[in-house]
């Protein structure tokens, strides 16, 4: 019976011209890279959602802001993106993409193909690590001290990421988009490799860094050819308008 009126509720969505997926919720501004992404997969998704513009648990208390009882109650790590679904929580944007992936299969954000899948995951999880590592602290000092925290940025912390730490991933990923030659990162298909990577380098653009200087080819081209994907425009546009 329950599956019958599912069904019915889709049949009624899809006339309607909605989509599913009403009840989900996001939270998280979307300053957060992290958030950018799983707004990718959620448009990509064409899923219906809430998006809840705060910041994470540590900034909202730097800044005097009270902290929302259902956001401290359902968030672990006091970080952003969090999901919910009524009383279900869901934590950390890989997370939250592996079970919208799960629960809404259509539009998939990881490739069919073992191998491809593999490569998706590996550019997320490199994405999420060595290129944050290099990138973040760039943006926390030119963006969020600036526009969040309203106090200076340290420049010589700036000069040193971009000096030491940021040749060696945009080397790397250049190299790869030149290597394979594909219009995303892997395959022919857009996948969670795309919105992982286009959000933590976007940043370097938010964060003023020079890095469109022809030294990356290869990945000044995909990131333009990224912003000629509408929706990942519009989180493109939300980190630069910060
Ligand atoms: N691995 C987490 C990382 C999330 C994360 O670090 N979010 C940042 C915002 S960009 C945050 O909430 N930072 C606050 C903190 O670390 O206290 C994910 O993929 O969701």
């Amino acid at each position: 019976m329950r599956k019958i009126i599912c069904a019915v509720s889709v049949l009624i969505a899809g006339i309607a011209g909605q989509s599913y997926g009403e009840n989900i919720e996001l939270w998280g501004t979307s300053v957060s890279p992290y958030v950018r992404k799983v707004v990718n997969v959620l448009d990509y998704k064409k899923l219906g959602y809430h998006q809840k513009e705060i910041l994470p648990l540590s900034l909202l208390k730097a800044t005097g802001q009270d902290v929302p009882e259902d956001f401290q109650k359902a968030t672990v790590l006091g970080k952003i993106p969090l999901l919910t679904l009524g009383s279900q929580a869901i934590n950390d944007s890989s997370v939250i993409a592996a079970y919208l992936e799960k629960e809404y299969p259509g539009h998939a954000i990881y490739p069919k193909d073992s191998g491809l899948y593999a490569d998706a995951l590996w550019l997320e999880k490199y994405s999420d690590t060595e290129l944050t590592e290099a990138i973040h602290p760039i943006f926390i000092e030119r963006v969020v001290k600036a526009s969040v925290l309203g106090i200076e940025s340290d420049e010589e912390r700036v000069l040193h990421f971009v000096e030491n730490k940021l040749p060696k991933v945009l080397s790397y990923l250049n190299n790869l988009i030149e290597e394979k030659g594909t219009y995303a990162l892997v395959g022919d298909q857009l996948s969670i490799a795309d919105f992982a990577v286009v959000n933590q380098v976007i940043d370097l653009d938010a964060s003023k860094i020079c890095w469109r200087d022809g030294s990356y080819p290869a990945l000044e081209k995909y990131m333009n050819r990224m912003m000629g994907e509408s929706f990942i425009q519009k989180t493109i546009s939300s980190a630069l308008d910060i």
